[in-house]
């Protein structure tokens, strides 16, 4: 399975207000200026670009139950839901790039409703599954996944800007991959659950290839659904990607986080891609902003069938001499 015929349709995403620091903003024209779309089509990927999303501008935005700029997240969210649905409605795979990691309720949301009930794959230090009632933080970002969940709606409160959704994920159809920062309720919450956790001590025990087929088996034993592909940057090493808001040691190596995209390309079902948390104002050093957003490009390719055994285009013929 070489040559998945592939498309992908790209949505900008330049939005911060799921957490405190400035530059995540900047994060989607970065990733296209280290050559995102010249190098997904030299791989044979057709690729759309829809350019940046705007965000309605809300100037009293004052903290719900301690959870700041809740009305610019249910806003920005969506319009992002609704720039998703359009991308899936062309036929395309769905990339979004953030943005601070808030940006995955719409993502989901949005392809969700559009193809339906889904697979979450979600790469990350952190489980983001705090409830407005249980974040130490007040930071949107650190919650989208209990806004997502059926099983957690009775206790999460509607909040200003969010009654345009409703959960759309059982925790049945959710596995996460890289844990190593979680707080206590959130701890709670996935033993509660029972949610499929590879946590970095699971990445060391098993190693990134067992993992990758036990989190498939897992998945598909229901079914066999669309895949949706949220990938924090912060779950790779700070190391390799410093730059970004939220650096923890002890992370994916690079070529484990790569071996996550390879793998879930190769299932055919991979139908969305969130690349979320990259700030270039976080990089003490342009190096470290260039590794960090490099990686991101590596792992998008990645998921377009890039492999590192190399790559030709089906209609490639030697020349004669
Ligand atoms: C913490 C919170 C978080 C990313 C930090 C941290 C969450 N659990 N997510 N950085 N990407 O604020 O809820
Ligand atoms: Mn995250
Ligand atoms: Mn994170
Ligand atoms: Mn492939």
């Amino acid at each position: 399975l070489h040559h998945h015929q592939r498309s992908a349709g790209i949505i900008g995403a330049p939005f911060s207000k799921g957490q405190s620091r400035g530059g995540v903003e900047c994060g989607p024209d970065r990733i296209r200026a280290a050559g995102l779309l010249d190098r997904l089509q030299q791989l044979g990927c057709a690729v759309k670009d829809y350019g940046n999303l705007t965000f309605e501008d809300i100037p009293v935005d004052e903290p719900v139950r301690g959870s700041k700029s809740v009305r610019a997240v249910g806003s920005a969210n969506q319009r992002l839901s609704e720039a998703v649905q359009a991308v899936k409605k062309d036929g395309h795979t769905a990339v979004m790039l953030g943005g601070d990691h808030s940006l995955a309720i719409g993502s989901i949301h949005g392809h969700t409703a559009a193809v339906g009930p889904l697979s979450v794959v979600w790469v990350d230090a952190h489980a983001d599954v705090n409830t407005p009632l249980t974040s130490y933080t007040g930071n949107l970002h650190g919650q989208p996944m209990s806004y997502l969940l059926y099983e957690l709606q009775s206790k999460v409160p509607v909040l200003p800007n969010f009654s345009w959704m409703k959960p759309c994920l059982s925790s049945q159809d959710l596995v996460y991959i890289g844990l190593r920062d979680v707080d206590p309720a959130e701890h709670y919450i996935l033993k509660l659950l029972g949610v499929k956790v590879f946590c970095m001590s699971q990445v060391d025990q098993l190693g990134v290839a067992r993992v990758m087929e036990e989190t498939c088996d897992y998945l598909w034993n229901r079914a066999k659904k669309p895949i949706h592909l949220s990938y924090d940057i912060d779950a790779i090493d700070p190391f390799i990607t410093p730059a970004t808001g939220t650096p923890v040691v002890g992370g994916l190596t690079y070529r484990e986080g790569l071996y996550i995209t390879e793998h879930l390309c190769q299932t055919g079902l991979l139908s969305a891609v969130d690349l979320v948390e990259v700030n270039p104002l976080r990089g003490r050093t342009e190096d470290h902003v260039h590794s960090t957003v490099s990686t991101a490009v590596d792992l998008l390719l990645g998921c377009f069938g890039r492999l590192r055994e190399g790559n030709h285009l089906p209609n490639y013929s030697l020349p004669e001499p």
